[in-house]
């Protein structure tokens, strides 16, 4: 089973939420996406948050906009880690996705990422970052990652 759910709120947040399935790949994690939403599909966020431990989902990276429920609704519902990412909204350019991921009350965290496809990559970073806690070949593959990264800054700046 895959350790990293990706979850989003609508097919519209894919485009963004596909970045963070993108660094999955290259870092040669598991996951699997599925679009819940707290708002059309409650049910499916109940069933997903119930059953997301025991199916072997170790790290949830959920993408929400707008009223962006889906993140802390599925935080109250598992301990398994949830990582939020804010989507860029046409209306608010995403502070309202950011402030309704952020301001958890006390008790049931989500560790939000930045607004857009930036806070999707850093989801699946982050979300690797909590596997490789106890996954040294994962720690050792994000290491390569961030030094390649690190490689393709030059130093001096060009037209
Ligand atoms: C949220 O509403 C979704 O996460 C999405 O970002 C936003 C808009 O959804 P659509 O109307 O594009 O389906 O639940």
């Amino acid at each position: 089973m895959a350790p990293v759910g990706i979850i989003m709120g609508s097919q519209s947040d894919w485009p963004t939420m596909r970045e963070a399935a993108r660094v999955l790949d290259e870092l040669g994690v598991g996951y699997e996406t599925r679009i819940v939403s707290a708002h059309r599909t409650p049910d499916r966020l109940w069933s997903y948050g119930k059953e997301a431990r025991s199916r072997g989902i170790r790290v949830i990276i959920a993408g929400a906009g707008g009223a962006a429920h889906l993140p802390g609704m599925m935080a109250s519902k598992t301990s398994v880690p949830v990582v939020g990412v804010p989507i860029e909204t046409k209306a608010l350019g995403g502070l309202d996705s950011l402030y309704s991921i952020v301001q958890m009350p006390r008790g049931f965290p989500v560790a939000t990422m930045a607004i857009g496809a930036a806070g999707a990559v850093n989801g699946a970073l982050m979300a690797a970052a909590i596997l490789a806690v106890s996954d040294d070949a994962l720690a050792q593959r994000l290491d390569s990652w961030r030094e390649a990264l690190s490689a393709s800054v030059p130093e001096v700046p060009h037209d």
